[in-house]
């Protein structure tokens, strides 16, 4: 049995090592890798069987043509070379006659290894394609931070175990950041207290020592009202302040007398008591930290939240303490030249279509969108307004193309499938978004049927449209290789050694990292003259029709839609919407029963949870289910909107609101298949 080390490649901050135990060319097991310094030898319970993810029964193992109605699911196998032709046909047709932005690609989180993520961007940068843009995640949460903090390192993680308060905001930890449990419970043991700021009690808010409920998109008027406390009670560090921060004294003359705790009761929810009490104790914390999630930026005001939030280590001064500060994302990525995959240069200004609005991008009748390439991402799932998402992938004179490891929900509506490799069995580099840990994952097996990574078919479809250019002949080892001896201008020498090896390494950070602004300014900037308004301050959301805010949460059997593939992990519970014992009696709703939760842009089935995890006019649901694994013919996706966020043309995925009814009352279609027949076909 041999023992090779890779890394998880899923889109989550931890990017755990993992070993994988090869016998006579099978994974038969993995493991967590012990040397991993952040993750340290433990997998989640999806990542521990692994293997039965590689070599599940529904892996996609051929090319596959449509041959039934878009949706259907009926395919018949054809080889790599019909695929391939046909493909190249198809697109070089749609080039002839309306030239390449009539193709886009449409990718995201399937892997983060930085090869095979950004495999296909040359490809599509030379064929002149429509741009993707890739916003739906974190947009608007950077947008906010770079007002702020700009180009500032962000924080290392295990800083936390020196902090005396945590605050978890708006993220749920044992679901999505996992090994930060180490930290905290580190931290803990050093007498550390933890808070959680969520809008229902997630399970890693039942284990804090405290939560704070917000109503949803109000968490910026809660940290007015905290840094109002701080300067009220004289709580505030001046000297940091006068050195390092820009806009101060703004902020506090026009804008934190309004937000009284009072006042902030009103709007968020907080009672008065509780804004009072996280105030003290995050200001007389000797260093604070906040571990900021994305749930609270998915809003129409997101962008703002997390600027606001920003203002509050600048406060306290929490950056000069070793424990203190504010965590997001960190930096690990951009010691990368990615460009060297990427391949910059061939990019021109063409179309771009934000991600979040497919639906409306492939429904709309101007120009319209004739092919999509889809890979490593699963939009008919994951993408907002499925109806619409669906209704575009409906029309029969989109040429759509999905390259997948399973047979999504998008991949059912594909007109060509082509077989993914999983990442056991391509090379790839890994970086990680919830620490400075990166690593190599070299290939540990043979690639399964005739399955290809995103690298191969660049190439493949590279040379199928007559596109012979040296880039395309390199191969995916010789990228990671170029991207090892890229990280030139990390401030900290990297070991390109130990990485060649296939060893975790945890990337330096120089000394004062903390406290080098990375602004125009050199200061923490809460006054920024490049945005409107200069000084930061809170609007509410959106405002929707409707009973109840709709909080889709994440669930720790599924990441995003991956994982759907596993029967053991998701054959029962999925959407399951918890709402209030004060509601479900107001409606008349029993524990377990169906109901639907419906609003203009569509409804999906539930199962009725009552709880008191959520507020009162508040329903939740966590996960992201494959249709299949759906009651009904729709997943949360039906419910959210396409509207984006404030800045950074982010998603609003939280900000929305829905009714509930008992399954059995019908209603009057409400958006369901909104038809595509707007789009005459012309071929
Ligand atoms: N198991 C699992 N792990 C994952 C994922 C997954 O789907 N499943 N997804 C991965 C991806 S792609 C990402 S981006 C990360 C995201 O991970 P997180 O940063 O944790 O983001 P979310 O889970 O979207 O939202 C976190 C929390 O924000 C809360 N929230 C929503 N609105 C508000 C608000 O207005 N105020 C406050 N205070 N809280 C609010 C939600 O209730 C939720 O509990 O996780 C990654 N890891
Ligand atoms: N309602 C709601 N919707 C959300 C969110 C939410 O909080 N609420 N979160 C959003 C967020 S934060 C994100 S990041 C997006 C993510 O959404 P997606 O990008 O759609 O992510 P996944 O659902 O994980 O789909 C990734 C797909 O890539 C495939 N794949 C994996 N590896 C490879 C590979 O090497 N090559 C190819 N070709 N395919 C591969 C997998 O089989 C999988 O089907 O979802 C968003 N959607
Ligand atoms: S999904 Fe996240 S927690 Fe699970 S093994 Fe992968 S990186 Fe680790
Ligand atoms: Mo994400």
């Amino acid at each position: 049995m041999e023992i090779c080390k890779t890394v998880c490649p899923y889109d989550c901050p931890d990017a755990c090592g993992l070993l994988a135990y090869r016998d006579k060319g099978v994974v038969v097991k993995v493991a967590g890798n012990p040397e991993h310094p952040f993750t340290r030898g433990m997998l989640c319970p999806k990542m521990a069987h692994y293997e039965r993810t590689v070599y599940s029964p529904r892996r996609l193992l051929t090319p596959l043509r449509r041959t039934g109605p878009k949706g259907s699911g009926q395919f018949e196998p054809v080889s790599w070379d019909e695929a391939l032709q046909d493909i190249a046909e198809r697109w070089r047709y749609i080039l002839d006659a309306y030239g390449g932005e009539a193709i886009l690609p449409y990718s995201f989180s399937g892997t983060m290894g930085m090869v095979q993520h950004n495999a296909y961007h040359g490809l599509f940068y030379r064929l002149g394609a429509s741009e993707l843009e890739r916003t739906i995640c974190s947009a608007a949460k950077n947008y906010g931070w770079n007002c702020v903090m700009g180009r500032t390192l962000r924080m290392r993680p295990q800083e936390a175990q020196h902090s005396d308060f945590i605050i978890l905001w708006g993220i749920s930890m044992l679901s999505t950041n996992l090994h930060f449990l180490k930290d905290v419970r580190e931290a803990k043991k050093r007498g550390a207290q933890v808070w959680c700021i969520d809008t229902y009690a997630t399970e890693t808010a039942r284990r804090a020592d405290r939560l704070i409920q917000t109503r949803p998109g109000s968490d910026g008027a809660l940290a007015l009202g905290v840094l109002h406390c701080l300067r009220r009670d004289g709580l505030c560090d001046e000297a940091f302040i006068h050195a390092y921060v820009q806009g101060w004294t703004e902020l506090q003359k026009d804008v934190l007398p309004k937000y009284t705790p009072a006042y902030v009761q009103e709007v968020t929810g907080v009672p008065a008591a509780v804004v009072e009490e996280l105030a003290a104790a995050y200001g007389r914390a000797r260093a604070p930290f906040i571990r900021l999630g994305t749930g609270l930026s998915r809003y129409t005001n997101g962008a703002m939240t997390v600027r606001l939030i920003a203002c509050l280590p600048a406060a306290v001064g929490a950056w000069q303490h070793t424990g203190g500060g504010l965590m997001m994302s960190t930096s690990c990525s951009t010691a990368f030249d990615q460009s060297v995959v990427t391949k910059d240069e061939w990019k021109k200004p063409v179309r771009r279509v934000n991600m979040c609005e497919i639906g409306s991008a492939l429904l709309q009748t101007e120009e319209p969108i004739r092919s999509l390439f889809v890979y490593s991402s699963n939009p008919a799932c994951t993408a907002p307004d499925q109806n619409q998402v669906i209704a575009g992938l409906s029309r029969e004179d989109l040429f759509t193309v999905v390259h997948e490891r399973f047979m999504t929900d998008t991949a059912r509506y594909a007109d060509i499938i082509l077989p993914a490799t999983t990442s056991l069995e391509h090379d790839d580099l890994y970086y990680s978004y919830g620490s400075y840990v990166v690593g190599r994952g070299k290939a540990v097996i043979e690639p399964l049927g005739q399955c290809r990574s995103n690298w191969r078919v660049a190439c493949d479809l590279a040379k199928a449209m007559g596109i012979d250019d040296p880039f395309f002949h390199q191969s995916e080892d010789d990228l990671v290789e170029a991207l090892i001896d890229s990280t030139s201008s990390w401030p900290v020498p990297v070991d390109g050694e130990a990485l060649r090896r296939g060893d975790p390494v945890e990337l330096g950070l120089p000394k004062q990292y903390k406290l080098t602004f990375g602004t125009p300014s050199g200061k923490i900037e809460i006054r920024n003259g490049r945005e409107t308004p200069a000084v930061p301050d809170y609007f509410p959301a959106c405002e929707e029709d409707g009973d109840y805010y709709f909080t889709n949460g994440t669930d720790p059997r599924v990441l995003d839609s991956s994982f759907n593939e596993r029967d053991e992990l998701t054959r029962s519970r999925t959407m399951v919407l918890f709402m209030h014992p004060d509601d479900a009696a107001r409606q008349g709703f029993s524990d377990g029963e169906k109901v639907v939760a419906w609003n203009t842009r569509g409804e999906a089935l539930f199962t009725l949870q009552i709880t008191d995890r959520t507020a009162p006019g508040q329903v939740v649901s966590e996960g992201l289910w494959w249709i299949e694994r759906c009651p009904g013919d729709r997943s949360v996706n039906a419910l959210t909107s396409q509207r984006l966020s404030d800045k950074g043309r982010g998603s609003t995925f939280y900000n929305v609101r829905v009714n509930v009814r008992k399954a059995e009352q019908v209603v009057p279609s409400l958006g369901q298949h909104k038809t595509a027949d707007k789009i005459t076909s012309d071929k």
